[in-house]
């Protein structure tokens, strides 16, 4: 593999110590993509917050000025950052500092608006949260939300029945917020497929899969990862989101006939075929 191809990457979301979602899947699945992973923890949590419950959660908002401020002294700089769940609006402040001041040629700012789903924000957020990610996805160069989420962000009624019209309103109005390569991740237009709305630049694709019967917690942030680490592999956005789209669906198959094994997937054994779609 070429300098070209091994990158640097943050990336900004908590720890879930157990259930399998955010920095335990971001950074497996950014190594196995050949790149060098650096982790900002957003949050350490005992568990995600979907589905436990007496979860213990300590925020370190406060943390990240220091660290940031030991990683400008030491020189330390980055390919990209990927941010995902954010504990604290405020953290939106310190990525946009990273951007400012770490930033290596050819920096490239991913966010995952993580923090919505199925027509509903996650428990820890408001609409005073939706305002400054608002500000992140501006700023930042992709940008991969869920239906859900790009409503939120760009004021357009949220609807579980849709058509390719409604589709490309909400890619516009993303676009429009700032960032010129938009993934707007489980659009599905009948029962038995599912798929991603790609708009990269001039372009618009859509790349489309089997669904799966069950839906699963965290294959948001499998997706999110194993997108960035195609992207920054070199793969076109289109090209990143089929990798990643199928590699997701194939964890998802693996997990499904284990019903103790509901907060997760099993992303593990499937990374081989991960790596093996990403040699050229
Ligand atoms: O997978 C998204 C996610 C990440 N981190 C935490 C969460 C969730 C979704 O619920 O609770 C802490």
């Amino acid at each position: 593999m070429g300098n070209t191809e091994y990158k640097r990457i943050l990336t900004v979301q908590d720890i879930s110590c157990v259930g399998q979602c955010s920095a335990t899947v971001a950074l497996p699945v950014l190594s196995a993509a050949g790149h060098e992973t650096a982790v900002l923890p957003s949050a350490v949590l005992s568990t995600h917050t979907t589905g436990f419950y007496g979860f213990t959660c300590r925020d370190l908002t406060s943390d990240m000025p220091a660290i940031i401020d030991h990683w400008k002294h030491t020189g330390i700089t980055f390919d990209a950052v990927y941010t995902g769940y954010l504990e604290n609006a405020d953290q939106i402040e310190s990525v946009l500092e990273i951007r400012r001041s770490l930033a290596r040629d050819g920096f490239v700012l991913i966010a995952d608006p993580a923090m919505a789903d199925d027509g509903e924000l996650y428990p820890a957020f408001d609409m005073a949260y939706v305002e400054k990610m608002r500000r992140l996805v501006g700023a930042a160069d992709v940008v991969m939300p869920n239906i859900t989420e790009a409503c939120l962000l760009t004021g357009i009624d949220y609807r579980e029945e849709y058509d390719e019209k409604y589709i490309d309103s909400i890619l516009d109005a993303m676009h429009e917020l700032g960032s010129d390569t938009v993934l707007l991740t489980g659009v599905s237009y009948d029962d038995e497929t599912t798929g991603i709305a790609v708009l990269e630049g001039s372009s618009r694709r859509y790349y489309s899969h089997r669904k799966s019967p069950r839906s699963s917690h965290g294959t948001g942030d499998v997706f999110a990862s194993a997108f960035v680490g195609a992207y920054m592999r070199g793969f076109t956005a289109y090209e990143a989101a089929g990798i990643a789209g199928d590699y997701t669906l194939r964890c998802i198959d693996n997990t499904i006939d284990d019903p103790e094994h509901w907060y997760g997937v099993k992303f593990e054994p499937e990374l081989p075929y991960y790596i093996s779609r990403l040699q050229r």
